[in-house]
């Protein structure tokens, strides 16, 4: 019998083979459970995948947010806490990485992104304003709102459109953005509110270039540019893969470069920082600072914990020099396109080019037969964990809320089911599994019906909505 060839990962794509830049010291046992009881768990949790308890999942890609795994030196840093409640010698650790790597002047540590997000929002945006911004994300549009502002989207029309390949699929679509200013006048928006790998886009980069024209169109204006910068160390990557200019620029130095463009920047340190809690704001203008250092002690604690413990910001300043290593990035976003390809390669609909923190399934065509008010990529995220334990997150009409003038389902053009990969943490045989696991689901999907919302929160519905299964 003639022995089939087997060939390594590195031969399947037609290049010699690389793996991570780690080894694993420390292992948590994770368990498979039984069709029954998950049966039984995801309808005790209504069918959202955030009211599972994690000790019911299998193989967890509800989020790549604060579930990284932290490296020897960050575990190592955690021992050199200074917990005083002023002055932690972390803190200056933590302001200067931010300057390093970031280059902005002044640095505010908060408990998470979104701390960061309501200091910004309350301190710049007045009732009327506008905010324009390269899709919304859940949490920024929110604060944006409850300061008094409306969001509008201005990103580019490919990134309404999964197939569609265009390379940097984050970039604002600077004719709208000036169209908007000149609608409701440049003294009507305090800031554009820019995201690096634009999350609820799939992952989706925004280029160097669309950056310097954004600038220019902002100087022309006077408007202040204020950047997400949550996974900008990824969007650095797709820079450095595509941008002409950039191929011999480390994923550090593009970061300085792209960031001095911009005024301010807030951040999740939970993704590209590789800890599992921490944040900061950070500014040039000396006026606007002091305005948010007053406002933390508010909301946060002092300014140089911002709800922090000295021990996270240590870890923290440690992940900032960690996580924009070339070649941690590179097997970050690679392992992120493994899935990716093998998905593609079976015509299962993902949002493309894959991008950098996840897959996102595309649930509207994946469930052609299912309007969006049967809730596609919810239903998608369930049957996903009923089938095989591997947890995922609802990105459409549920995550979309509602519009708050008219009380109506807001209906995103994008109905998606994210998975994303936290980093250093699982194995190319788990991406394997997981594969397998959406494939199952895929060849079943005729037979699925959808559901129905029984409960729905005010804020931020789709961390509290319960569903029923409609039979
Ligand atoms: C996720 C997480 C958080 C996030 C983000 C961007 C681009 C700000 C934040 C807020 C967690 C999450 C948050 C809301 C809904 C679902 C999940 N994203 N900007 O999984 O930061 O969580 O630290 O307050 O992605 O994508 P934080």
């Amino acid at each position: 019998m003639k022995r089939k060839k087997i060939k390594t990962m590195g031969e399947q794509f037609g290049r010699r083979s690389w793996a991570e830049p780690w080894k694993i010291k420390m292992v948590e046992p994770i368990k498979l459970t039984s069709r029954e009881e998950r049966e039984r768990t995801i309808k005790e949790a209504g069918y959202n995948t955030f009211l599972l308890r994690s000790e019911d999942v299998y193989i967890d890609l509800l989020t790549d947010s604060g579930t990284s795994a932290m490296s020897d030196r960050q575990w190592a840093g955690i021992m050199l806490g200074d917990e005083a409640y002023a002055g932690s010698r972390n803190f200056y650790h933590l302001e200067e990485a931010v300057r390093k790597y970031y280059g902005y002047k002044y640095v505010l540590p908060v408990h998470q992104g979104r701390g960061a997000e309501h200091l910004i929002s309350k301190t710049l945006i007045k009732p009327g304003h506008y905010i324009p911004g390269n899709m919304y994300f859940t949490t920024t549009r929110l604060h944006q709102e409850l300061a008094g502002g409306t969001f509008v989207d201005v990103i580019i029309d490919e990134a309404h459109d999964p197939p569609n390949l265009h390379p940097f699929k984050g970039n604002i679509d600077i004719n709208k953005l000036e169209a908007l200013i000149k609608r409701v006048g440049a003294e009507n928006i305090p800031f554009i509110s820019l995201a690096g790998t634009v999350n609820m886009a799939g992952g989706q980069p925004v280029s160097m270039a669309n950056l310097k024209a954004l600038r220019e169109l902002c100087n022309v204006y006077g408007i202040s540019i204020n950047l997400d910068a949550t996974r900008m160390a990824e969007n650095c990557f797709f820079i450095q893969e595509c941008e002409q200019g950039y191929q011999d620029k480390t994923i550090a130095e593009i970061l300085r470069e792209f960031c001095s463009y911009t005024d301010g920047a807030w951040m999740s340190s939970k993704k590209d920082h590789l800890v599992n809690i921490g944040g900061w704001l950070a500014v040039n203008d000396k006026e606007l600072f002091d305005k948010l250092c007053n406002l933390v002690v508010v909301y946060e604690g002092l300014h140089t914990y911002g709800g922090m413990a000295g021990r996270d910001m240590e870890a923290l300043a440690i992940g900032i020099s960690e996580g924009v290593q070339d070649d941690h990035i590179r097997s970050r976003i690679e392992q992120v396109r493994y899935l990716g390809n093998i998905l593609i390669n079976w015509n299962i609909p993902i949002v493309r080019p894959v991008g950098g923190h996840a897959i996102f399934l595309d649930a509207k065509s994946f469930y052609s037969h299912l309007p969006q008010d049967k809730f596609p990529a919810q239903t998608l995220a369930a049957e996903l964990y009923l089938d095989s334990g591997v947890r995922s997150m609802e990105r459409g009409i549920v995550s979309a809320g509602r519009d708050p003038e008219t009380g109506n389902h807001r209906y995103p053009a994008l109905e998606l089911t994210r998975l994303a990969i936290p980093r250093r943490v699982y194995t190319q045989a788990h991406m394997d599994v997981v594969s397998e696991a959406i494939r199952a689901v895929y060849k079943a999907r005729k037979e699925t019906k959808g559901l129905k919302m029984i409960y729905e929160p005010k804020y931020l519905r789709f961390f509290q909505a319960r569903f029923e299964k409609i039979t």
